[in-house]
């Protein structure tokens, strides 16, 4: 276990719905520390290198056109062992799948609309980390009740 940050988006459908208090409601309570977080409305070279991995797949125009479709919200969150416990939080892919109790199983209904991205492992989530943020806007400070938090 290790102090890690995990990149973390509220996807356009999540901010439209009205979503973006109810996780980071989620991350708060968990003990997460946001350390940077803002608006962006994603362009089409931004998207593709996000989604780079996805490219050629049969779903990657449309994924594509749904980020770059309208603002979201970008955050980066720290704590111990942040890229696999943000990716529980959040369940899987497809939110007819993600298990109550997540993010996409309680929030979501499509694949294609399922609200948040979350890093999946800590690369991608330096890789995200470093497409989305300068260093500027990462802000290193201490939370008071982190004792309480872990050992
Ligand atoms: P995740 O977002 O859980 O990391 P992923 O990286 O495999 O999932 O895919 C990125 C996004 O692409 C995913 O959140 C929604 C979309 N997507 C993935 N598989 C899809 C599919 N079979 N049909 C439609 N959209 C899909
Ligand atoms: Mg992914």
């Amino acid at each position: 276990m290790s102090r890690e940050q995990t990149f973390l988006m509220v996807k356009p459908d999540g901010l439209q719905r009205g979503l973006v208090g109810e996780v980071i409601r989620r991350m708060e309570n968990k003990g997460m520390k946001l350390v940077a977080m803002k608006m962006i409305h994603i362009d089409k070279d931004l998207a593709a290198h996000h989604y780079g991995e996805h490219k050629g797949k049969p779903f990657y125009d449309g994924l594509i056109k749904y980020i770059t479709s309208a603002p979201a919200v970008a955050m980066i969150w720290e704590g111990d062992d942040a890229v696999a416990m943000t990716r529980t939080m959040i369940g899987a892919t497809d939110p007819r799948k993600a298990e109550s109790g997540t993010i996409r199983g309680d929030l979501a209904m499509f694949t294609g609309k399922n609200i948040v991205h979350g890093s999946d492992s800590p690369e991608s989530a330096k890789r995200e980390i470093d497409l989305f943020f300068d260093d500027s806007e990462i802000y290193t400070y201490s939370l008071a009740h982190e004792n309480w938090l872990y050992d």
